[in-house]
């Protein structure tokens, strides 16, 4: 039973009763309509209301339906929704709580909307590479004005309910939740006496403040969207509702949704919608694990990295001390969180309160016995085993049982650093991304001894700082980084095989990363990756890389840094001139090789560093450091700028097949040094 009835003072109820979140897949619209046809023509019946049960109205159409035959088996969404537009009896939505997408139309359908405080509203059907499909172009423009609708349905935000209060996309508004349900019976029986029943389809749409507002919007999407088509479609049908009839406007939006719905942008989107979600059932861990409590937090090192990842649980509202002993590294890590906090004061993205009461919930510290009380210690200090050892020598010593001891290592061993303290089941690997305040990813890396417990409460908590956790087995660069060793090696490669620097970027940016690796590596800094080269040689001399990168370094070019890199850059601008120097210093280099040049165009530059990355994740998957492909696509979506829209590496080379990629990886290993491919 996914739709229960009851009756009240004359009134019809319907619960959605589909957990979790009252998706309307098949059964359950076909229950909401065969209770509908049940009471149309009771004369006991004045009115209907439709409600949820639990924390939501509807979540909307049922995503794991999508790509089956459910999703339009009928009674359709859409004819759901016709069915309730010629409804002889008023039907009342009490939205009880989250109401998005289709859940969204569906209220949008009825005749009249009571919201309770505490609802959100949204139609975020752009996020998955679509648009409203049953009717929410229409009908919203008549209730909202198209401002708001650009921003909800262009954009997918959503609203709290409180913020729509005041419009007229709520005929009532009720301040407290326990009352809705009464509050909802007491309307529906003034309302059925109302005739006839006003449908929103029948409602002029509401004109344009801003005459511009669709041509401006456009302009900025092509900065922002430019290769990713649902945000354009749902302006264009926005604009429809403007120019047609609502039935030609109907017509227009199913058209745009079947079209987007079989795009493999949206393909792709609803992949990760499923990945970000799988991502938290944890492997032996299971919902009944016990999770320790954490309300205080400390962070070892004022560094980058460690001030950023104060921030993160600052943010949270979590208390968190800052250690470093040396006084000049904790006042300039405690200046550059004021200095952030305000920025975003400045920017409008805190209030001076929030700005304030951010910063007054980190404390500076620079002693071990200050930190013995929290419940959660991350190290962000050098990358140095010696340093950690120190560390998580202190940490064991004068941090209370009980506490988890984290570090935000990158690269080295996790378990030799859990076997410095006597609780190495407390010990696991936090690996932030920086700007840690800022990065969406969370790298939870498992050591062979951290207990389950301690997996349960780093999930819980990424959640409460709203990362996403991703779990990683221990291995050099875990996963992210070592997929990225791989990418920016074949790189290399290219431009050693006839390639520009520029050339491998736009082909990356025209893919859709944001920036390619050569434009990532000059603003991260060329002597970072240098330096990680130089320890992986040394405990592998055999490693096979491309020396561009070293020689480089060598002169001293270390990228927008040192105002020379891959790219020139000139004072006081970061963008990124192609450089003469470095194409003769690839070209000699190439030519000392003895490797012919060729033209290599933008599809084999794309194919040669993404399924650099696949490769590298299949082989993560079999070497047991990721538990799902999924996952890694989450890692290098969150982490490293992969497009969303393209769904992740993994994904990219699951549409070829694998047979497919190995054909083609075979065709570039007889293109350079062959046995850097290792399948
Ligand atoms: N369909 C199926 N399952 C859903 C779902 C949905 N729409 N939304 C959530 N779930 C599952 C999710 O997979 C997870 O399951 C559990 O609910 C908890 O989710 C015609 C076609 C509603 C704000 O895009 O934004 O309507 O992993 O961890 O943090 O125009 O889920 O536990 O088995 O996210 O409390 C439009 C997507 C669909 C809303 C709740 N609707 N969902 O957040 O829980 S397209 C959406 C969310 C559409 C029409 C079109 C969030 C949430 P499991 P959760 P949460």
């Amino acid at each position: 039973m996914s739709a229960s009835i009851e009756v009240q003072d004359h009134i019809a109820i319907i619960y959605l009763n589909n957990p979790p979140v009252n998706g309307l897949g098949h059964a359950t619209r076909s229950e909401i309509s065969s209770h509908l046809r049940t009471v149309e023509f009771d004369s006991n019946i004045h009115a209907v209301i439709l409600t949820g049960v639990g924390k939501a109205f509807s979540g909307g159409a049922d995503i794991k339906e999508f790509g089956t035959d459910k999703t339009f088996a009928e009674p359709s969404l859409p004819n759901l929704l016709e069915q309730l537009d010629t409804y002889k009896k008023p039907i009342i939505a009490a939205i009880n709580g989250v109401c998005m997408g289709g859940g969204l139309e569906l209220a949008l359908a009825c005749h009249y909307r009571v919201a309770t405080q505490g609802a959100l509203i949204a139609l975020p059907e752009v996020k998955l590479g679509i648009l409203p499909g049953a009717g929410g172009t229409q009908r919203l423009p008549r209730l909202l004005n198209m401002d708001t609708c650009v921003d909800m349905i262009v954009n997918g935000h959503p609203l709290p309910s409180s913020e729509l209060a005041q419009t007229g996309l709520f005929d009532l508004y009720i301040e407290h939740p326990d009352q809705l349900l009464r509050e909802a019976i007491n309307f529906a029986i003034v309302a059925s006496t109302t005739r006839p029943v006003p449908r929103v389809r029948d409602r002029s749409v509401i004109g344009l403040t801003n005459p511009l507002l669709f041509s401006e919007y456009r302009t900025k999407l092509q900065k922002s969207s430019r290769f990713f088509p649902a945000p354009f479609t749902c302006l264009d049908v926005l604009e429809a509702a403007l120019k047609q009839t609502f039935e030609e406007g109907l017509k227009t939006e199913r058209a745009a949704f079947q079209t987007l719905l079989s795009s493999p942008e949206s393909k792709a989107l609803r992949h990760i919608f499923m990945a970000e979600r799988a991502a938290s059932k944890i492997a032996g861990v299971d919902s009944t694990e016990t999770v320790r409590a954490i309300a205080a937090v400390a962070v070892v090192g004022a560094g980058t990295m460690g001030t950023g990842i104060a921030m993160c649980f600052a943010n949270a509202n979590i208390p968190v001390q800052v250690l470093d002993s040396k006084i000049s590294s904790l006042e300039n890590g405690l200046n550059r969180i004021r200095e952030t906090y305000l920025a975003s004061f400045k920017k409008g993205k805190l209030s001076q309160l929030e700005c304030e009461h951010r910063i007054g919930l980190i404390q500076g510290v620079q002693d071990y016995t200050a930190i013995s009380e929290a419940d959660l210690v991350i190290e962000a200090v050098f990358e140095e085993m010696p340093i950690k050892r120190e560390v998580f020598e202190h940490l064991d010593r004068y941090v209370k049982s009980g506490a988890i001891l984290a570090s935000n290592t990158s690269t080295l061993d996790l378990n030799q650093i859990a076997s410095f303290t006597k609780r190495p089941h407390d010990v696991v690997g936090l690996h932030f991304f920086s700007p840690a305040n800022r990065m969406e990813l969370l790298e939870v890396v498992r050591g062979q001894q951290t207990s389950t417990e301690v997996l349960a409460s780093c999930a819980a908590i990424a959640k409460r700082i709203r990362k996403i956790a991703i779990i990683a087995g221990v291995c050099d660069g875990f996963i992210g980084n070592r997929m990225l060793e791989q990418y920016t090696k074949q790189a290399a490669f290219l431009l050693e095989e006839g390639c520009t620097p520029q050339q491998v970027d736009q082909a990356m940016e025209a893919f859709g990363f944001a920036m390619g690796p050569f434009r990532m590596n000059d603003l991260a800094g060329n002597d970072i990756s240098w330096a990680i080269r130089k320890r992986r040689l040394a405990a592998n001399p055999q490693l096979i890389y491309s020396k561009l990168g070293d020689i480089l370094c060598e002169q001293g070019r270390f990228g927008q840094k040192s105002r020379a890199g891959w790219y020139d850059y000139h004072e006081g601008d970061r963008t990124a001139y192609p450089s003469i120097i470095v194409e003769e210093i690839i070209r000699q280099h190439a030519n000392a090789l003895g490797i012919p040049q060729r033209q290599i165009g933008a599809e084999e530059i794309v194919q040669r560093l993404v399924l650099a990355l696949a490769n590298e994740g299949r082989k993560i998957l079999l070497d047991k450091i990721a538990a799902r492909s999924s996952d890694i696509d989450l890692v290098y979506l969150k982490g490293y700028g992969f497009p969303a829209y393209r769904g992740g590496p993994m994904f990219y080379a699951e549409q070829m097949t694998w047979d497919q990629v190995d054909r083609l990886i075979r065709q570039f290993q007889t293109g350079h040094r062959g046995n850097t491919w290792t399948i």
